[in-house]
């Protein structure tokens, strides 16, 4: 059983990963637990604000230190030595060899900054890793962290299939999938590849991990530099 603890603004979009498909059920079948901690049900003000101006002028606010680390500390307490994680586009690159990491823990507490980021002492003192899922500024750490959680979850055991469990490790051998079809076996003049058609197992293999090959070569040419 993997538990996530989620510091978020907004834990309601969560939904999205919580009630529906394969994470879903990793939730209901109880391989996986989720909780919230909202920095808001620890705000000390009157109008239960976690944001303020930045120092030094600019546009934007910036997320309080005192709600957010109440929320960590309460997810702490549940959780014991389990990471702290902030999503961040500042953060190490997510990948599947992370993921699969991350899937051996037995907890870990996830943070999902809102406005412009965050006061930098909590990233001082409160977080043990940044992780970005790539290259691009989202308007919140939720989203991000939801595709974190995907990646983590599917690797949990008993979460896919023994045949999703095979696709799974061929992108661990760092290559892209092969095409996939299924019936009509031909539709408005594409055809099914006939080695699919023929039965022949050791062949389509065969065929596969050449597709695999071939269509990693051509779209992310990258992946085959080691
Ligand atoms: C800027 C600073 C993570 C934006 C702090 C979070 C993208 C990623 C945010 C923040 C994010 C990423 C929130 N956008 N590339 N937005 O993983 O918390």
């Amino acid at each position: 059983m993997m538990k996530f603890s989620i510091i978020t603004l907004f834990p309601k979009m969560f939904a999205a990963l919580t009630e529906f498909g394969i994470t879903g059920r990793a939730i209901t079948a109880g391989q996986a637990e989720v909780v919230f901690h909202n920095p808001r049900d620890y705000a000390d003000n009157k109008h239960n604000n976690v944001d303020d101006k930045p120092y030094g002028g600019g546009p934007g606010m910036v997320m309080q230190v005192a709600p957010l680390r109440a929320a960590i500390k309460a997810a702490k307490q549940e959780t014991a030595d389990a990471p702290v994680i902030y999503l961040s586009p500042q953060g190490k690159p997510l990948t599947q060899a992370k993921a699969a990491e991350l899937s051996e823990l037995p907890a870990m507490i996830l943070l999902a900054g809102r406005y412009e980021g965050i006061d930098q002492r909590i990233i001082d003192r409160d977080v043990d890793e940044c992780i970005s899922i790539g290259d691009y500024v989202l308007s919140g750490g939720e989203l991000p962290a939801m595709t974190l959680m995907d990646a983590v979850m599917r690797l949990l055991p008993g979460v896919l299939g023994d045949a999703k469990s095979a696709e799974v490790e061929s992108f661990q051998q760092g290559l892209l999938d092969h095409p996939h079809y299924t019936r009509p076996e031909e539709i408005d003049g594409q055809r099914v590849p006939d080695v699919l058609l023929n039965g022949n197992h050791a062949e389509v293999e065969k065929w596969r991990k050449a597709q695999r090959v071939e269509q990693t070569q051509k779209l992310r040419p990258d992946l085959l530099k080691d």
